[in-house]
């Protein structure tokens, strides 16, 4: 993809110029984003996957037994038939999983790591149907679907801001909204982290969210070091070796800083483990219940592969690649695996490729390393036949 070739997706600008002008920083309202845009899922089939065990809903009901009542999923068609004609959403998170024409749309958002998607969230609202104005600490493309839905943004917010006392929904006590729009079917408003917005139903409406995420500093920090821990032998330890005599004995004395800085840095500074943790953390699947692979043999693998078996990347699977030295390392919902530098173009395959056969895997099936990392990730479920 040519980051400097306007794009329709983004109102006209190119990828390079939206990521430096607006991406973290500012709102985009993009009419006519995907032209003609009509929504893969209606109403009833998304209300469908809502009453699936391992698909994660939620109804929000501004007037329910309480203000803004928030229901869990899975729910009951009963419970939806006796829903109010009005000022009620339901969210399904990660339908990009369930239905495949939904993971396509991610595809136009190719000029950003695929490792920063979450996914994409499909919401339904009947008129008046809103979750509240409120705040994410992610970047999100609204995409309209079906009907329309205004949307007003507001001020910047943080773990200051102020809201109401609720116990499952964070609901800002004070929005001041400073732009408002109606969206219709194809039209797109991105908002960068931390934006107050509120979306309302005029209609019947349906709007994707696709989502972005993003560790905290504290994630980084806390599931790093873990990481990091397990390699570190007890018997490594804060060391003072060549000490000076101390002049008062109850005084930490600024060479112990030092020292704890040095150590820190030693460690913190591995870029190795540093990279291996990070690949693992960004592919681990929202639900690691759906990757699971077969028992299988390699030679049976490639005997089905011969005889014209697809594999194709399981929906709940995440996958990245990066170089170390003259290395590269694959990573596959949350393992890595540390694989020759003459493996780079399977590796892209892999992890961008739809499908892959016998044709386009080519000469990679001959690879000891290649056949025995395909046949790995059909273990572990990242890679799964076609036709399953
Ligand atoms: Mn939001």
């Amino acid at each position: 993809m040519n980051p400097d070739i306007p794009l329709q997706l983004l109102g006209g600008i190119s990828a390079r110029e939206f990521l430096r002008d607006y991406w973290q920083k500012k709102p985009l309202l993009i009419r006519q984003a995907l032209p003609d845009f009509q929504s893969p899922i209606d109403a009833d089939e998304l209300a469908g996957l809502a009453l699936e065990e391992e698909v994660e809903s939620r109804i929000v009901l501004e007037n329910g037994e309480r203000p803004w009542e928030l229901r869990r999923g899975p729910f009951t068609e009963d419970e939806f038939s006796k829903l109010p004609e009005r000022d009620w959403t339901l969210l399904v998170q990660a339908v990009d999983q369930f239905v495949p024409e939904v993971s396509e749309l991610l595809e136009n958002f190719r000029f950003l790591s695929s490792w920063r998607v979450d996914d994409v969230m499909i919401s339904f609202a009947v008129p008046g149907g809103s979750v509240g104005p409120h705040f994410d600490n992610y970047d999100v493309f609204l995409l309209q679907g079906q009907g329309k839905r205004h949307w007003q943004i507001g001020q910047m917010c943080d773990s200051e801001t102020p809201l109401l006392k609720h116990a499952d929904l964070r609901i800002l006590s004070d929005f001041e909204a400073t732009e408002e729009w109606t969206l219709e079917p194809g039209d797109m408003l991105y908002l960068p982290p931390r934006l107050a917005h509120c979306g309302v139903a005029v209609d019947d409406c349906m709007t994707y969210s696709v989502g972005f995420r993003a560790p905290s500093a504290a994630e980084v920090l806390t599931h790093f070091t873990d990481f990091l821990s397990q390699f570190l032998p007890d018997e490594e330890r804060y060391t003072d070796a060549d000490v000076q005599p101390v002049s008062d004995p109850h005084q930490i004395q600024r060479d112990a800083l030092d020292r704890l800085k040095s150590l820190l840095a030693e460690h913190m500074s591995d870029e190795r483990l540093l990279l291996t943790w990070f690949g693992q953390f960004m592919t681990e699947p929202r639900y690691p219940e759906l990757v699971v692979g077969p028992e299988l043999e390699e030679e049976d693998l490639f005997l089905s592969l011969e005889q014209g078996a697809i594999l194709i990347r399981n929906p709940s699977a995440r996958l990245a690649w990066s170089e170390v030295d003259d290395d590269l390392l694959l990573f596959a919902s949350g393992q890595s695996r540390l694989l020759p530098g003459n493996l780079r173009e399977l590796l892209k395959l892999i992890c961008a490729a739809d499908a892959l056969h016998s044709e386009n895997l080519g000469p990679w099936l001959a690879d000891d390393y290649g056949r025995n990392l395909l046949c790995e990730l059909v273990k572990q479920g990242s890679l799964g036949f076609a036709d399953e």
